[in-house]
């Protein structure tokens, strides 16, 4: 993660990787960064904050 504060997509895709290891395809996990951005970004900004990964963390717990 840099230092902005927010996490884009790419790094997204580098969190989702970690936590949902290995057995996922890079299309499956594209699809899922891609919703939950779409759902957990408040501000519009295509950037998840530490808050809205918080509420990203929660809907991964549905999605996944
Ligand atoms: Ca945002």
């Amino acid at each position: 993660l840099d230092k902005d504060d927010k996490i884009s997509r790419d790094e997204l895709l580098q969190v989702l990787r970690m936590m949902v290891g290995v057995n996922i395809s890079d299309e499956q996990l594209g699809s899922i960064a891609d919703r939950t951005i779409q759902e957990a970004d408040q501000d519009g900004d295509s950037a998840i904050s530490f808050a809205e990964f918080v509420k990203v963390c929660k809907l991964l717990l549905i999605v996944i």
